[in-house]
């Protein structure tokens, strides 16, 4: 027995993660978070639950403020068009939230300083002056991702001063290797500044109880491990303010110029959706937040693990009236065709686009992601996946299966739904089966398994199919007319079950589904499993199609999309990196590079990017970390010459001496390709 499954909660508080409203939203949010909590809520919904599901834009921080300053507009511009996008989207999608807010607010601001205010006054904060990075150009202290440089971690080029993206780690901007100011471009100075921080180092005990203790066996074993390694490794104070114009002032004295970090008041933001929530709907919205009673899930991207597990449940203790989230099913990543997905190459899906494209097929798409959800590990969209469920799986078996029967009962019956007769052992047997399905779809859903229930709903689909491959009404029917009755019936009620569970998945489709069998929109849960749902004698209207082949063509022109996305992206990387400054011979002569031979190859332990290398240069062997994990395989490059800058002052990545660079050429979509002598020559050949 699953542990949640040993406490009996009475009401449940879902959050799905604030997307930035700087864009608008993608395949790669939608299975990350929103499809996930939504299939979660609706179930819960349908089992009678008391839900509140909550969802929002966060509107401050960084993301925001560059978006606006590359536009040319103001921040609360950017922030009105893209939250209506997303907002807009989400409702195309089915996503079911009770409230959607925004963290630009009035309600969000008083409830961020007061939660602050509420801090500050206990003491929990620790005040202290440090040099930070300021930009002199710019008159500008640059706060997270208005500085960027080298992960100390993964040793990835374009971390922000927060968070490196590459390998997921938390940063402080002080932590980058060669840090530049994404304003202007310049290295940094700094200058000193005064910020609250909160003491994570004081929570590090309670929180090893709480989740290195106590969520071993429930947390997902990715996002577990990720908590484990960050406590670990040791908490450090972190701070909660920053020097921006633009968020929630920090209230309190002194602090001019100061606002909340984004992600001190991000967080609360799902507090401050309750709040309105339960104002405009006469709630009371601290049963949802502040009582054992209730169960809090908070549905997330794994980029976003440290603040939900460790940042803002140490924020709830301090404040001390808060529960704590029960579990937090963080998702891996969605790739598209084999490439991260990224706004600023438009490497994506967006919603508003698929729906031009697929008008209608939103449960299609939600389908897809669901049945490919990065659960466990990341995982990959492609296009002709996207085809092959559609037509092989929600075609051919469930779509398929549900007309076979609708259309047997309006010819043999003129839609008249027949009585069931004497069952015989092939119909009990199916009808058994058919009563462990919502048990068992539920199951799977509960414990945060989206796969696996939308693969069992597939699977009742199938067991309909069976049942008529079986029995064969078509051809029984010029022998056995009353038999045929029954079989119809079965078909039917089978039908009728996957109407109501397919409810969380598809609910377009559900909706659909129900009215061509006359059901009542609000059946529940628990009303699945049974053989009565549909009454003897009612007439059922002319069916319709649920689901519409996809043809290649369809397929070839989004292929054909992002294609031109790539040569788009290409020609404008080199366009974007105009050659540098001319040097003269001495700059350059001062270079020593010469040709090698790699001898070994390893993975450094722990990073996704490095290996390290032996390289013979004919005067001498050196061992020499490069980041290329990420094209080459160890054993690939092994024997194979190179260009090595060898005069290149040692550096020590991971604890290893690094004696010199491999020099590559980048290609415009970041992968990269050895330099090497055109045809092989003597290791130690200068090349000048
Ligand atoms: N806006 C980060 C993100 O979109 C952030 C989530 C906030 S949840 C409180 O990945
Ligand atoms: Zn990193």
């Amino acid at each position: 027995m699953s542990f949640e499954n040993q406490k009996k909660f009475e009401r449940y508080t879902i959050t799905s993660a604030l997307p930035y409203a700087n864009g608008p939203i993608h395949i790669g949010h939608l299975a990350g978070v929103y499809v996930p909590a939504d299939i979660y809520a609706r179930y819960l919904r349908l089992k009678g639950r008391d839900v509140l599901f909550i969802g929002g834009s966060d509107e401050h921080g960084v993301p925001i403020t560059i978006k606006a300053r590359n536009e040319g507009v103001s921040p609360q511009d950017i922030v009105d068009k893209y939250h209506g996008i997303i907002k807009k989207s989400f409702r195309d999608f089915g996503i079911s939230f009770d409230v959607y807010s925004r963290t630009s607010n009035a309600i969000h601001h008083q409830t961020a300083s007061a939660f602050f205010e509420k801090l500050y006054k206990n003491g929990n904060f620790i005040e202290q002056t440090s040099e930070q990075y300021y930009d002199a150009e710019n008159k500008q202290f640059l706060a997270d991702r208005y500085i960027t440089g080298t992960c100390p971690h993964c040793s990835y080029e374009k971390a922000y001063g927060d968070q490196c993206e590459s390998c997921g780690t938390s940063l402080s901007a002080t932590d980058l290797i060669n840090p530049k100011s994404a304003l202007s471009g310049n290295v940094p100075q700094l200058k000193e500044t005064k910020h609250w921080y909160l003491p994570l180092n004081e929570y590090e005990p309670w929180l090893k109880e709480w989740i290195v203790e106590g969520h071993k066996n429930d947390w997902r074993s990715t996002v577990y491990g990720q908590c484990k390694s960050w406590i670990d490794n040791g908490l450090h104070p972190r701070a909660v303010t920053r020097d921006l114009d633009w968020g929630v002032k920090v209230p309190i004295q002194g602090a001019d110029g100061k606002v909340l970090y984004v992600w001190f008041d991000a967080p609360i933001g799902y507090i401050s959706a309750s709040r309105e929530w339960a104002e405009e709907t006469g709630n009371d919205w601290e049963k949802y937040w502040k009582d054992d009673s209730t169960k809090l899930v908070h549905f997330i991207g794994k980029d976003n693990i440290v603040f939900h597990c460790i940042i803002f449940p140490a924020m709830l203790k301090a404040e001390g009236s808060y529960i704590l989230p029960d579990n937090v099913p963080a998702n891996e990543f969605l790739n598209l065709e084999n490439d991260k997905i990224s706004t600023s190459r438009n490497w994506a899906v967006w919603l508003h686009e698929y729906l031009e494209d697929f008008p209608g097929k939103q449960d299609v798409l939600r389908y897809v992601l669901t049945a490919n959800a990065p659960e466990t590990k990341d995982n990959d969209f492609t296009w002709k996946d996207f085809q092959a469920k559609n037509n092989s799986e929600l075609l051919a078996i469930f779509g398929n299966f549900i007309n076979r029967t609708l259309v047997l009962i309006q010819k043999y019956y003129k839609g008249r739904v027949p009585a069931k007769g004497i069952l015989n052992a092939l119909d009990t047997v199916t009808l058994t089966e058919l009563a462990t399905y919502p048990e068992k779809i539920g199951h799977s859903i509960e414990n945060y398994r989206f796969r696996e229930a939308v693969g069992e709903l597939m699977n009742l689909a199938r067991l309909g199919n069976k049942y008529l491959t079986e029995t064969e009404p078509w051809k029984t029917i010029k022998t056995d007319e009353k038999r045929v009755e029954t079989i119809l019936n079965i078909a039917l009620q089978i039908s009728a079950n996957l109407a109501i569970l397919s409810e969380p998945f598809i609910p377009f489709t559900s909706v659909k589904l129900k009215e061509m069998m006359g059901m009542l929109a609000s059946h529940s849960w628990d009303a699945a499993g049974k053989d009565d749902l549909i009454n003897e004698g009612l007439i059922l209207p002319t069916p319709s199609l649920l689901f519409e082949r996809i043809e290649d063509e369809a397929i070839e022109a989004q292929v054909q999309k992002l294609l031109n996305t790539k040569k788009a992206n290409e020609s404008q990387a080199i366009k974007a990196s105009p050659a540098k400054e001319n040097i003269n011979f001495e700059d350059f002569a001062k270079m020593d590079i010469r040709v090698g031979t790699i001898l070994e190859a390893v993975k450094v332990a722990k990073t996704k990017k490095l290996l390290q290398l032996k390289v013979d240069m004919g005067f001498d062997q050196r061992t020499i970390v490069s980041g290329i994990a990420e094209y080459f395989q160890p054993e690939e490059i092994i024997g194979k010459q190179v260009s090595v800058l060898v005069n290149l002052e040692p550096k020590t990545l991971r604890g290893i001496e690094s004696q010199g660079m491999i020099l590559m050429a980048e290609n415009a979509d970041g992968s990269l390709k050895f330099v090497a002598p055109f045809s092989n020559t003597i290791n130690g050949s200068e090349i000048k």
